[in-house]
């Protein structure tokens, strides 16, 4: 039978179970990517695991998360990672070259290649056809030892894109579109494949932008064929050598279908709070705007920012309008000031930013109160930006730079023609900020700032649980929700015990009190729970804070692999409906919590005089981590036995 591009790919990795869906499946992975705020923690765990030099083809530590030093805290963060980078044969791409999905891109994806980032956009790899993963630090630490990756093999997905985008309308309207059709839960479980004529149409970087915001489906990952378009763009990185085709079979099966006519798709926005909130520009109507920003992973490449530099050329920024830019990379940053474009920028108006996310993780500009921002990012998660009234709108580069010049919420249809941009033949090559691995690993000396803390180390599973529910959440809750980021908390992503007093700071502020009251207890979530980041500190802070399981109606993906590496039990209800018979402050047990586990059948739930059964659905694998108190004992259990 044929098979599609992504079944290929995890063919050819396979070193562990059988694709049949559902069940999981270990991959053998050819890259790993860790960003610093996901990094730091990802590395205390591989240092833990005793590796000398990474086994994987390459392994690249990023510096884009937390670039604002406004004290010793990220500096000495970076210090770290860098060291640790330089003695584990790790390359390590310094603050300011640019955010870790657009110059892996750039710089070292391949298609064919598995890649794993503790980052949830790593998908953004898919672009080239390479099969990218966003995973839990731990994950990526394993991977970076050789280990394999487990996923529980995924449904496939086609998304047939037919007629080419009208003017003005962009990749990210595709997305958006995508987001409208299946929801920020609709992803989960499955692989989304882009196919049709319409896909010949679309640059590396349009493909990338469609491919990073998969991460909002809750998508297992996404992925576009590799064909003429990926060559050009690789050879024009210099780096043509990398270069193979891929396409499905004509015969390959999918389990679900859409089309897209591209001819027909119009420019879209995502209002608050929900990438899926999606609407047409023409149904918002002339919303007055108070900032844009333009950037992050989904939109910063070379190619967006010569639209807006072309939308912005001789003409000024609204008055009462504040227009951030970050270009991507340093590579498109450099293009952008020797062809003139970045002049044209400066001249309208624009605050330009360096190349790191800033923004979009609430790194500095917050907007006013009530503000109104559009941003050509991926998550408008309420509170994200740092003001917890703002309403974001999610956007292309197109309608951000044509909002920022009238002042409200426009339709860059408007605009009148649009200009036309070609993709360069060569792109700027300077890896100077790209530094290699040690020559001689043992001279180098891993440097270690006060503000890195340990982390904490679950228990093995007891025979029986009884505790308090310490909050009970409602459908969606992002790991934004479980722990907040931005410029005040994402310095202390290397120390748990301080960032634990900010758990679900904007949901229960009187939760992280709670839990040291109770010494934890269990969390009872909707569905969904856990949706967005790959920040595996949504698990370990809970785990600090003494939670044993979380009780909700569906995880994603991520947050539930992470929950398992920390030894939190994750557990679904086998009946929906008894949600709505547990409440705050309830007593809860699990009689036969280990028993039941280590049989993978049902646990049984005690609430008050109700009893109830929960499902565990984990694999044999994650089974042993959960018994052990978590992965890291469960490997080292592994080892001795
Ligand atoms: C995000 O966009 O939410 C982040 C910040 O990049 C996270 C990682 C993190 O929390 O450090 C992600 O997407 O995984
Ligand atoms: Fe950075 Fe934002 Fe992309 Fe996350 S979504 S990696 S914060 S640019």
């Amino acid at each position: 039978m044929g098979m599609t591009i992504a079944e290929k790919i995890l063919k050819a990795h396979l070193v562990d179970g059988e694709m049949v869906q559902g069940q999981e499946i270990g991959l053998r992975i050819d890259q790993t990517l860790t960003q610093d705020a996901t990094g730091t923690m990802a590395y205390l765990q591989f240092e833990a695991m005793g590796v000398d030099q990474v086994k994987t083809e390459r392994s690249v530590a990023y510096i884009d998360h937390n670039t604002l030093q406004s004290g010793f805290e990220n500096a000495d963060d970076h210090k770290y990672i860098g060291s640790v980078a330089r003695k584990h044969g790790i390359y390590y791409s310094k603050a300011g070259n640019g955010i870790c999905h657009q110059v892996h891109l750039e710089r070292f994806g391949a298609p064919g290649k598995t890649l794993i980032g503790s980052d949830s956009h790593t998908p953004t790899g898919g672009g080239i056809g390479m099969l990218a993963f966003g995973a839990g630090g731990l994950d990526v630490a394993v991977a970076m030892g050789g280990g394999a990756y487990y996923i529980p093999m995924p449904k496939m997905v086609r998304v047939t894109l037919t007629g080419r985008l009208q003017p003005w309308v962009a990749a990210k309207d595709i997305i958006l579109e995508v987001l409208r059709l299946m929801t920020v839960k609709g992803g989960v479980g499955r692989i989304v494949e882009y196919a049709g004529e319409g896909v010949l149409t679309l640059s590396v970087p349009e493909r990338a932008t469609i491919t990073n915001m998969g991460a909002e489906l809750g998508a297992t990952t996404s992925i576009f064929p590799s064909d003429e378009v990926t060559k050009s763009f690789l050879e024009a990185q210099g780096r043509g050598d990398v270069y193979i085709p891929l396409a499905s079979d004509p015969d390959a099966k999918y389990d679900e279908e859409y089309t897209i006519d591209l001819n027909r798709l119009e420019p879209l926005a995502a209002a608050p709070h929900m990438p899926d909130h999606v609407a047409g520009i023409s149904e918002l109507g002339e919303i007055k705007v108070n900032q844009c920003c333009i950037g992050s992973c989904t939109n910063s490449s070379y190619y967006d920012m010569m639209k807006v530099a072309a939308i912005l050329k001789g003409k000024h920024v609204h008055p009462e309008v504040s227009l951030t830019i970050s270009p991507g990379s340093m590579q498109v940053f450099h293009m952008l000031a020797k062809n003139g474009a970045l002049s044209d920028i400066i001249a309208a108006g624009a605050r330009i930013l360096e190349c790191a996310c800033g923004p979009c993780i609430g790194m500095g500009q917050s907007p006013e109160s009530a503000g109104v921002s559009l941003r050509t990012f991926n998550r408008n998660f309420e509170g994200r930006s740092g003001t917890q009234d703002a309403k974001i709108y999610l956007v292309s580069p197109e309608t951000a730079a044509a909002s920022a010049l009238t002042g409200v919420l426009t339709d860059p249809r408007t605009l009148g023609e649009m200009p036309e941009i070609e993709m360069p033949a060569h792109f700027d090559i300077n890896d100077s900020m790209i530094i290699p691995p040690a020559e001689h690993p043992e001279e180098v000396e891993v440097q270690r700032g006060p503000n890195i803390k340990a982390f904490p180390l679950g228990e093995a599973l007891p025979d029986q649980y009884t505790g308090q529910i310490v909050l009970k959440t409602e459908d969606n809750i992002t790991t934004d929700h479980i722990l907040p980021a931005g410029s005040k908390l994402l310095p202390y992503r290397s120390n748990i015990p301080y960032y634990s007093n900010y758990c679900f700071i904007h949901v229960d502020p009187k939760f992280p009190a709670r839990c040291q009251e109770q010494g934890g207890g269990v969390i009872v979530g909707g569905s969904n729970y856990g949706q967005g980041s790959s920040r595996e500190h949504a698990a370990l802070v809970p785990l600090y804070l003494g939670v044993r399981a979380v009780l909700a109606k569906s995880f994603a993906r991520i947050h539930k692999a992470n929950l398992v590496n920390a030894g939190i039990v994750p557990l679904t209800f086998a009946d929906p409906a008894d949600y709505d018979a547990v409440k705050l402050s309830d007593k809860i047990s699990f009689p036969r919590l280990k028993a039941e586990i280590s049989a993978g059948g049902q646990v049984t739930v005690q609430v008050g005089s109700k009893k109830f059964m929960a499902d565990c659905e984990v694999s044999d694998r994650q089974r042993g981590a959960l018994l052990a108190g978590g992965t890291l004992n469960y490997a080292k259990q592994q080892s001795k036995a």
